[in-house]
């Protein structure tokens, strides 16, 4: 239970969700199978509304794997949502385990898998309206490729642009109130993934029939794996309003998906991430769930699952203290100035200026070559807030 006298102890306005395949992962990987018993999702949306999570997302698989259960879980599991007042805000569809999307779901090669796998999609776009989430996330594990010949990738993207387009249209016909968001990643479980960052994820967007319709759900240890710098990322896909929600959870440099609790692993990365998320400085902050897609590692009993989902929320809590503090420093103030960094918002043209007057200028290059950029500085103020030292 929430210990209301705890400074990070988290509140339904943290807006925190976390997926119920997180923490029922039961520790099955590449070299051994289960080191924990299966959880009840039902059960584990009321214990992650007693550690202090306003929300629950899932895969239509982690919820309603066959059909002759799914009406007896939905009802109980609407009911736990009305016991505990969580929201189900996000629904993301499994084209990844089965067999039949071994070679991929709506850009296998194989039509039959391609027309199989959008009605899977369709089937649990309805689900997700129905228990009110408007966020409908897409991450294509399985479409790519390990060969070169195998796969032709302007005809993949052509089918996932398709994909897209369909699954647009069908929402626009059902009047639901629902935005899709692509999840990118570089490789795993496939060799190389179509839409591998969060830049290709933008561009195909931009393509689409209904690019408003279609956003972006990075995943903090994706795009480290492919040795990006995430709240980079997530400041570009602000930039361009596609910021539609996020997956937060750790990682340590490119290597495997490690899916360590967010906070763990790059740590620098995690406090200029939730730096970026509050804006970074300027008014253009997320307002939509910090939604954690973290493992317990396989090595944790139950004890270290729950452990583990606290921590995530305590982590950003912590490091949202950091980040709110650093801002408010006023000899960071001062840093900023001194680094030039809000000059970068003046345009490089000036207002009824030309470009022959831009070229017709001195420049003392001299001087310039020399001048302090005072970064360093500044970076130490960020390190020291960080640390706690200050
Ligand atoms: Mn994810």
């Amino acid at each position: 239970m929430i210990d209301a006298s705890d400074r990070y102890a988290p509140r339904p306005e943290d807006k925190f969700s976390f997926g119920l395949w997180t923490v029922g992962w039961e520790g099955v990987d590449v070299f051994g199978p289960a080191s924990r018993a299966p959880l009840d999702p039902v059960e584990s949306t009321y214990r992650l509304a007693d550690i202090g999570a306003a929300a629950v997302t899932f895969h239509d698989d982690d919820l309603v794997p066959d059909d002759a259960t799914r009406d007896a879980t939905l009802d109980r599991f609407g009911k736990a949502l009305a016991d505990t007042g969580m929201r189900c805000e996000m629904v993301t569809t499994n084209l990844f385990s089965a067999p039949v999307f071994k070679e991929g779901g709506l850009t296998a090669n194989n039509r039959e898998v391609r027309r199989y796998a959008t009605a899977k999609v369709l089937r649990n776009i309805d689900l997700a309206a129905s228990l009110g989430a408007e966020t409908f996330v897409m991450w294509g594990g399985r479409e790519g490729a390990e060969h070169g010949a195998g796969k032709n990738i302007r005809a993949a993207l052509d089918r996932m642009a398709e994909s897209l387009n369909l699954v647009c249209d069908y929402v626009r016909s059902q009047g639901y109130s629902m935005r899709f968001a692509i999840e990118p990643k570089p490789n795993e479980p496939r060799g190389d993934i179509l839409l591998p960052t969060i830049g290709h994820a933008l561009a195909l967007i931009s393509e689409l029939e209904h690019p408003e319709m279609v956003g972006l759900n990075p995943e903090v240890g994706h795009e480290e794996m492919a040795g990006l710098n995430f709240a980079h990322g997530i400041a570009q896909a602000l930039w361009h309003d596609k910021l539609f929600h996020v997956d937060l959870n750790g990682q340590h440099g490119p290597r495997f998906d490690q899916d360590l609790r967010f906070g763990a692993g790059n740590l620098r990365g995690a406090f200029w991430t939730v730096d970026t998320l509050l804006g970074g400085g300027t008014s253009r902050a997320y307002d939509g769930y910090v939604h954690f897609d973290f493992k317990p590692p396989r090595a944790e009993a139950d004890d270290g699952v729950w452990e583990s989902a606290r921590g995530c929320m305590r982590n950003y809590l912590i490091l949202r203290e950091r980040v709110q503090a650093f801002r408010a420093d006023p000899e960071v103030a001062a840093a900023l100035v001194a680094a030039g960094v809000g000059e970068l918002d003046e345009p490089t043209l000036g207002e009824g200026e030309s470009l022959d007057d831009l070229r017709a200028a001195s420049y003392d290059v001299v001087a310039l070559g020399e001048r302090s950029v005072a970064m360093e500085a500044l970076d130490q103020l960020a390190m020291e807030h960080l640390l706690g030292a200050r």
